[in-house]
This record gives C-alpha cells, sequence and structure tokens, in this order.
C-alpha cells in the first residue's frame, strides 16, 4: 500500500484515499435481515462494541472469538485497500448472520440496510476525546494523510476534512433517526461509567439472553485491559509498516476525558465553540469528564 494517500471524496464525504476505488460496490452492497450492524464515527469505540457483539453471538465462547482478528470477525464495510481482498466482497461470501463494522454517516449508509431493517448499534464520544484519539490513530497508521501537528490536526478536524469527515454531521445524523429506525444508540461515556448496564441494553437489543455468568465473561473479556493484551483484538497482527503501535498503540487509554493532557486552553476554547455552535440545533449531549 502506498503510505499516507491523500483522502478522497465520495458523495461529498471525504474518506480514506484507497477506499474510495471501491465506493460503488458499498452503495450497491446488499445486507441481509439478519446482518447486525456496528455504525460509528471513528474512535468511539467501535473495536470494544464490536468484541461485546462477537462474544454475545458465541454465547461468551472465548475460544471462538479467538478464530481470528478483529477486523476479519467483523468485516469493515468501506474497506477496500490495494493487494487485500475488498470487504464488499468478503461480506458476500460470508455467512448470515453478519456483524458488520461501518463508518459511514446515516445518509450515505447503502439503502439495503433500510430496506432490509437491519438492526444497528451506534456509538458516539465525546468530540474532545475523538480529535484526540483519532489524532494519534492518523499518526501510527499509514492509511491516513500526514496529520501534521496536533494545531494543524485540529484545524482539519474542525473544518470536517478528516476521513468520514465532520463529527457533529455524524453524532446528530444518526440520532435524529434513531426512533424511526431498529438503532440502539449508545455512548462511549456511558460503557466506561457502566459497562454492564450498556451491556445488558445490547443483549435485549439483540434478542439475546444469556445466563449472568456468561454476562459476566463478557464484560471480563471486554474491560480496556484485557481488549489490550488480546490479540485478536488489539490489530497487533497488522504489520508495523502499515500500524505502528510505537508511535501511538491501537488499544491507547481507553478513558474519558484525556483531552485534558493534550488541550491547550486556548485550543479547549475552540472546540467549546465548536460544539456549542454546532450541536444548536440538536438535544444530543455529551459528557466531557466521569
Ligand atoms: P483512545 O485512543 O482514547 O484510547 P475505535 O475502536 O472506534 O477505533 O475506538 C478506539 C478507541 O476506543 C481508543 O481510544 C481505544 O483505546 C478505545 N477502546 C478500545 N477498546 C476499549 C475498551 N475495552 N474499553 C475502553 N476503551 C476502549
Ligand atoms: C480505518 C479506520 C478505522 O477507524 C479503523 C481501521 C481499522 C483497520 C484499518 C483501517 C481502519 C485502515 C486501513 C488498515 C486497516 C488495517 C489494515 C489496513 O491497511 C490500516
Amino acid at each position: 500500500m502506498v503510505n499516507r494517500p491523500p483522502i478522497k471524496l465520495v458523495s461529498g464525504m471525504p474518506i480514506l484515499g484507497p477506499f474510495a476505488e471501491n465506493w460503488e460496490n458499498v452503495q450497491r452492497f446488499q445486507a441481509r435481515e439478519e446482518d447486525l450492524l456496528i455504525a460509528t464515527y471513528p474512535k468511539s469505540g467501535t473495536t470494544w462494541m464490536s468484541e461485546v457483539l462477537d462474544l454475545m453471538l458465541h454465547n461468551g465462547d472465548v475460544a471462538k472469538t479467538q478464530r481470528g482478528a478483529i477486523y476479519e470477525r467483523v468485516p469493515f464495510l468501506e474497506y477496500a485497500v490495494p493487494g487485500m481482498r475488498i470487504c464488499t466482497e468478503i461480506l458476500n461470501s460470508s455467512e448470515s448472520p453478519r456483524l458488520i463494522k461501518s463508518h459511514l454517516p446515516a445518509h450515505l449508509l447503502p439503502s439495503s440496510f433500510w430496506e432490509k431493517k437491519c438492526k444497528i448499534i451506534y456509538i458516539a464520544r465525546n468530540v474532545k476525546d475523538v480529535l484526540v484519539s483519532y489524532y494519534h490513530f492518523y499518526r501510527m497508521a499509514v492509511v491516513h494523510p500526514d496529520p501534521g501537528t496536533f494545531e494543524e490536526y485540529l484545524q482539519t478536524f474542525i473544518e470536517g476534512k478528516v476521513a468520514f469527515g465532520s463529527w457533529s454531521d455524524h453524532v446528530k445524523g444518526w440520532w435524529k433517526i434513531r426512533q424511526q429506525k431498529d438503532i440502539l444508540y449508545l455512548f462511549y461515556e456511558d460503557m466506561l461509567q457502566d459497562q454492564e448496564r450498556e451491556i445488558r441494553k445490547v443483549m435485549k437489543f439483540i434478542g439475546k439472553d444469556l445466563p449472568e455468568d456468561v454476562l459476566e465473561k463478557i464484560i471480563q473479556r471486554t474491560t480496556f485491559k484485557t481488549m489490550k493484551e488480546n490479540h485478536m483484538a488489539n490489530y497487533s497482527t497488522i504489520p508495523s509498516s502499515v500500524m505502528d503501535h510505537t508511535i501511538s498503540p491501537f488499544m491507547r487509554k481507553g478513558i474519558c476525558g484525556d483531552w485534558k493532557n493534550q488541550l491547550t486552553v486556548a485550543q479547549n476554547e475552540l472546540l467549546d465553540e465548536y460544539y456549542k455552535r454546532e450541536m444548536s440545533d440538536t438535544d444530543l449531549i455529551f459528557r466531557f469528564e466521569d
């Protein structure tokens, strides 16, 4: 893969350069009724929820969740990188029920997901922690353009020019339609605060009734510490030339409020203004501290 390819635009949305080549196939993708979709803006807890759901579908059988890396167990719908099998093809030949991950905003999700009335779990995270996490992810994964300094990246982010576009449009777009569709809208901060409560919501939503000991096992397997050490969840199986965990590990901190360690007073004010401006037309509210 070419290192640090520029972002491209598809249907008005910035996307990782190589992914743009497969956009038509993504739009034409045929979802199935039994598909379960995990939708997020990047860095909002996608991998965490992917592991939770894979464990649930396998009734907490840890050995089964060791069958492959998280990106193999939960394919990334938009994923297309030269030299690798493109995700839509992998999904087309996968058996149901399929767990699928996507970073698409609601208005660009392939229409078959709506036609088939698929269950969707959306996770949102506060913008300051997303920004910081995304910056470090850009640094460590060469599929992204060079983020520049944190200050430069912050500008690009606020302008909505990072991969998958504007954070506020994403969280608001999914929030707006959540009641008309079969969507469970969750928050990363809530998952951190009470993992058991949020996992119970997911279990109920997907219609699983797992015994208490299995639920307990799922919670233990999906703590930050356990997932950081789990090679099938922490992306350590990707070559270091593609994802360099010595620059910043994929499982970086897993906390709420890390923005306090990164943002200057001026940068924090800029983000407060951004948040106020962008969120003035919604009743969606985020927590920035635990
Ligand atoms: P940080 O960079 O703030 O640590 P995604 O999977 O959507 O790319 O999100 C990645 C973020 O979720 C990273 O945030 C990562 O550390 C965090 N994360 C992953 N697994 C987690 C877990 N089990 N508990 C808490 N945070 C987790
Ligand atoms: C891109 C965005 C994102 O939020 C998560 C991931 C995880 C898997 C990554 C992918 C991505 C970008 C492209 C890769 C891929 C693993 C190998 C591939 O080259 C880095």
